[in-house]
């Protein structure tokens, strides 16, 4: 498996980095539709992209559950044995919108540069080594998310049906992924862990085999991922080869080191991992697509704005709002310019603003889920050393020439 093969698949995406490989979705095929193709899914990873044969692949679920099982492949897609089940479900990276963190406040810049696998390397990276001005304005990490059609088995009915239960000292359960990656000189498997009454309570969080319709490719996990509603991107572990019942939340690195939030007095330099919050749901977040930040703009009277909006944790997209002024006066974006609402998958949305102005414009946009929860007003508010879940206010500023 190499770089040339998701490039052959892909070949409209920004390729950021060979390895870990890792991949963004153009803005113009982000705003498509609300479904994003396979072929233009963004791609995060950790390690390498490991080689399973469905033919004898197993998952193996074990741990606090009553009775420990291996399920072959081709037993999980029997519906006989398990019930399927179809969920459109957005995916969103916590580094999603992480530049604008960056370029408010870098924290300890070193952090981007010695991070090899996380996404502000990539950023560093990238800045260090494009001369194409036009991918640099694409790049600022928006693009971390796409939205697509899961099928496979909800997770709670697997642990129900094969597992008979479990037991009651369990309160995580924990994802193992065939790939590895290296982290102070040790080799680990991927693995991170969700609360159990995040399954239990959800019958779409899915160990899922079909994306879009189609196998899923073998760079999204073939032949099998969990997919969890709402929760960020990390937690739909790829590549899934066993689950385990467990106490605690797994102990595993990505899992007890990286996805952390912290208070903002807290950086790289007095650190502990045990003063972070793990991040589990999605916070509500939108952001600007169309246009791009510090564009010139020729019009006559009103410019027109496209981008997503999204919300986690099982809330929807109630509203979204966008202001012309740097966010004293707000403009509601009008329903039927709205893709459908849905529990697990973002809206896009566009409106045209009322400008007049000629000179910088300062464009923002704020969205309310459906628990009335909206986003934080400015980057500051929310900044934290790892920056994770970038959900203030998304500002850009044009040049309007009318
Ligand atoms: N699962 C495994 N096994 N290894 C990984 O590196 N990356 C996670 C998650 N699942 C990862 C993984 C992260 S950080 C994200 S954002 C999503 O997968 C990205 O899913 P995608 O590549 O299918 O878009
Ligand atoms: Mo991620």
């Amino acid at each position: 498996f190499s770089w040339e093969t998701v490039q052959k698949e892909k070949p409209d995406m920004i390729h950021l980095l060979d390895f870990p490989y890792n991949g963004e979705t153009r803005r113009d095929q982000l705003m498509e539709g609300k479904i994003t193709s396979n072929k233009c899914h963004f791609i995060r990873n950790h390690g390498g992209v490991p080689d399973i044969n469905e033919d004898v692949f197993e998952i193996e679920v074990g741990g606090l559950v009553k009775n420990p099982v291996k399920i072959s492949f081709k037993d999980l897609k029997d519906p006989s044995k398990f019930p399927q089940e179809t969920v459109t479900v957005t995916l969103q990276c916590s580094g999603t919108r992480r530049i604008e963190q960056i370029q408010q406040y870098p924290g300890d810049g070193d952090e981007l540069i010695n991070a090899p696998w996380g996404e502000g390397a990539m950023y560093v990276d990238l800045l260090v080594t494009a001369s194409d001005i036009s991918l640099l304005l694409t790049l600022n990490h928006i693009p971390t998310s796409g939205t697509a059609v899961y099928r496979g088995v909800a997770l709670k009915k697997v642990l129900k049906i094969a597992c008979g239960g479990i037991l009651p000292e369990c309160k995580h359960l924990e994802f193992i992924g065939a790939d590895t990656y290296f982290k102070k000189n040790n080799v680990y498997n991927y693995a991170v862990s969700v609360p159990w009454r995040k399954v239990r309570h959800n019958e779409e969080v899915l160990l899922a085999w079909e994306m879009n319709g189609e196998p899923l490719p073998k760079i999204h996990g073939y032949p099998l991922r969990v997919v969890v509603t709402g929760y960020i991107g990390a937690r739909s572990c790829k590549w899934v080869y066993r689950i385990n019942a467990l106490a605690e939340p797994s102990l595993g690195p990505v899992q007890s080191q990286e996805y952390l939030y912290y208070t903002p007095q807290i950086g790289k330099q007095n650190v502990k991992y045990s003063n972070g919050f793990s991040i589990q749901a999605m916070p509500v977040s939108s952001a600007i697509i169309f246009p791009l930040d510090k564009q010139v703009i020729v019009h006559d009277g009103k410019v027109t704005l496209k981008g997503w909006a999204y919300s986690g944790g099982g809330n929807w997209v109630q509203r979204v709002e966008v202001s012309n002024d740097g966010g004293s006066v707000w403009y509601a974006v009008p329903e039927e310019n709205m893709t459908q609402k849905h529990y697990h998958a973002w809206r896009l949305w566009k409106i045209d603003l009322p400008t007049d102005a000629e000179g910088w414009l300062e464009f923002c946009v704020r969205t309310w889920d459906s628990s009335n929860n909206t986003e934080p007003t400015f980057v500051r508010s929310a900044w934290n050393w790892d920056l994770h879940v970038t959900s203030s206010c998304h500002r850009i500023k044009i040049y309007s020439v009318n």
